[in-house]
């Protein structure tokens, strides 16, 4: 059984990171509900933010959104996260939401509107400087409805030369994260549809070009865990955007659909030096969140993802890496899905609830949340102004 105390210690040293696009209001193409309290401005999005890691301890970093978190001065936005608790994270850039992008971004036969998206990735590289933001998130929304539409290739060497100018602007501390998705908007062919396709894109240009898995972007039944260990060994897993989903890129709240998934996606995390041992050969994983709240609290929602990961990490941490070596090695096939699902039936809950407390912290940080009186207080402030949504 792992050691308790240094199974702790990793616990208290996870960061994950929450998007600022969760604490607005968010919905599907049938109708958003509007909730009470929800942010006008990005200073309101990072003070919810704050009030997320006050409570867990271990959601010291924020996403942007860029132009959703659009602001005049990127510096002082990065000061006011300072002041309020947190720091600004990933930046996610944004070049799907114009009308000049209905046949794509970077993979449009139109070199102007190439030209227009890039600068917009460039124009996000510098909101890094300001921000010293480490992670740039592109996400393309680029692919076809029709087959014939455009030319696959060609389309591929246009996103190849948009990475490779976006690649040279970073420098030598900043990364970018590349994402890939097999359907949506585009739904007969995307641009960037697999691990591979971003994989390959990501090896071409060098370290600083990473993939991360957003844990909604698979066809149903994909073994994303082993996806997960094959970019951990080959050092290219740059981080998650967890969510959970049922059917499509539902965006629920991460190990509500399947926290066994969960699970293992951590297990081989752990197994392959993504997380918990700084200092050796931690691959610098980021654990961010890409969830909407559609019908639940944004604020509690996100505090609930957050020890959500947290459960299954705590899970992935007491797996008795020995007991299954030695079964693995054995050929003892039983004994070793045994070792396995020991930790995963494991309930760590009091375990984290201990962590808390010696982190000076309620050990449950939902209803700590809701006695702080935060939620009454946003909801009588925050009246009138322009509350803020997916895509605004
Ligand atoms: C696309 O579905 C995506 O996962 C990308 O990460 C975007 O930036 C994000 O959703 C927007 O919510
Ligand atoms: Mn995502």
């Amino acid at each position: 059984m792992a050691d308790r105390t240094k199974v702790k210690a990793a616990l208290r040293a996870q960061q994950i990171e929450t998007p600022s696009w969760a604490y607005g209001n968010s919905g599907t193409r049938f109708k958003v509900f509007a909730q009470e309290g929800v942010p006008r401005t990005p200073q309101e999005k990072i003070d919810d933010a704050a009030q997320v890691h006050r409570f867990t301890g271990v959601a010291p970093s924020v996403a942007l959104h860029i132009p959703w978190d659009k602001v005049d001065d990127y510096a002082a936005l990065a000061a006011y996260a300072r002041d309020a608790g947190v720091r600004i994270g990933a930046i996610n850039s944004n070049v799907f939401q114009d009308d000049d992008y209905k046949l794509g971004s970077v993979c449009n036969p139109d070199p102007g509107v190439r030209a227009k998206a890039l600068d917009h990735l460039l124009e996000c590289v510098d909101i890094m400087d300001a921000t010293g933001s480490p992670d740039l998130k592109l996400w393309f929304a680029d692919g076809l409805n029709y087959p014939g539409q455009d030319d696959i290739r060609a389309r591929q060497d246009r996103l190849a030369e948009a990475l490779a100018v976006v690649y040279g602007r970073l420098s030598a501390d900043q990364r970018f994260l590349l994402e890939y998705k097999f359907f949506e908007p585009a739904f007969y062919a995307t641009d960037v549809p697999d691990w591979g396709t971003a994989y390959a894109h990501c090896v071409r240009l060098g370290p600083k070009a990473q993939v991360v898995v957003d844990t909604g972007h698979h066809a149903p039944g994909t073994n994303i865990e082993f996806i997960v260990a094959f970019l951990l060994r080959e050092g290219k897993l740059g981080g998650f955007d967890f969510n959970s989903r049922f059917y499509a890129d539902d965006d629920l709240m991460v190990g509500a659909a399947d926290p066994f998934q969960l699970f293992r996606i951590m297990h081989e995390v752990v197994r392959g030096g993504g997380y918990g041992r700084a200092g050796t050969d931690d691959a610098g994983t980021a654990f961010m969140l890409d969830q909407c709240h559609n019908i639940e609290p944004k604020i509690p929602g996100q505090i609930r993802s957050v020890m959500n990961v947290q459960e299954a990490t705590a899970k992935a941490l007491i797996v008795d890496a020995d007991a299954l070596a030695e079964a693995q090695l054995a050929g003892d096939v039983l004994g070793a899905n045994a070792v396995l699902m020991d930790a995963y039936n494991t309930d760590v809950r009091p375990l984290l609830a201990e962590l808390r407390e010696e982190m000076g912290l309620d050990p449950d940080p939902v209803a700590a949340y809701r006695r702080s009186g935060y939620f009454e207080k946003i909801r009588v402030e925050r009246v009138g102004g322009q509350a803020a949504g997916w895509g605004a």
